[in-house]
């Protein structure tokens, strides 16, 4: 089974912010699905998509979402891949919310959180996780990098 990397998001209305999150994973080849669900809105779906990712091939779950946003957490109490959050901007106090409620995680199940709208960063970490045993993944992030340095 091809290894890949799930891109969740709380809501429809989520699309544009996490956008970046999947044409980054393309940019390195990287297979991704995408799918819309909510830890309040369908937590079933949540809890069955995160139990089972590990045997559908999946090796790390992107999750973004605004406002009370659980949906990072949710996955993460439901399965030992590494699970990225992307706290999403928006609501009445545009991100404080999402931030704290992805990044304050209880002791013992973690969630890698990245900044407020960081959707590409959340796809470079899942790259970085999977280079750890790809050096042609380790050239492209060096390549890019290079890319990124102001001269
Ligand atoms: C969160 O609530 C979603 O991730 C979204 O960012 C926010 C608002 O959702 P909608 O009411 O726009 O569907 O669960």
């Amino acid at each position: 089974m091809t290894s890949r990397v799930a891109i969740l998001m709380g809501s429809p209305n989520d699309g544009d912010k996490m956008a970046p999150a999947a044409e980054t994973l393309e940019r390195y080849g990287i297979d991704a699905e995408v799918h819309v669900m909510s830890a309040h809105r369908s937590p079933a779906v949540v809890s069955e998509f995160a139990s089972s990712a590990r045997d559908n091939g999946f090796v790390a779950i992107i999750c973004g979402a605004g406002m009370a946003a659980h949906l990072a957490g949710a996955v993460a109490a439901h399965t030992t891949l590494p699970v990225i959050g992307v706290p999403l901007s928006g609501g009445a106090i545009n991100g404080w919310d999402s931030l704290l409620a992805t990044v304050q995680m209880p002791r013992g199940i973690p969630v890698a959180t990245v900044a407020v709208d960081g959707a590409m960063n959340a796809a470079l970490l899942a790259v970085q996780i999977l280079a750890v045993d790809n050096p042609d993944l380790v050239a492209a992030l060096e390549a890019h990098r290079q890319e990124m340095t102001p001269r």
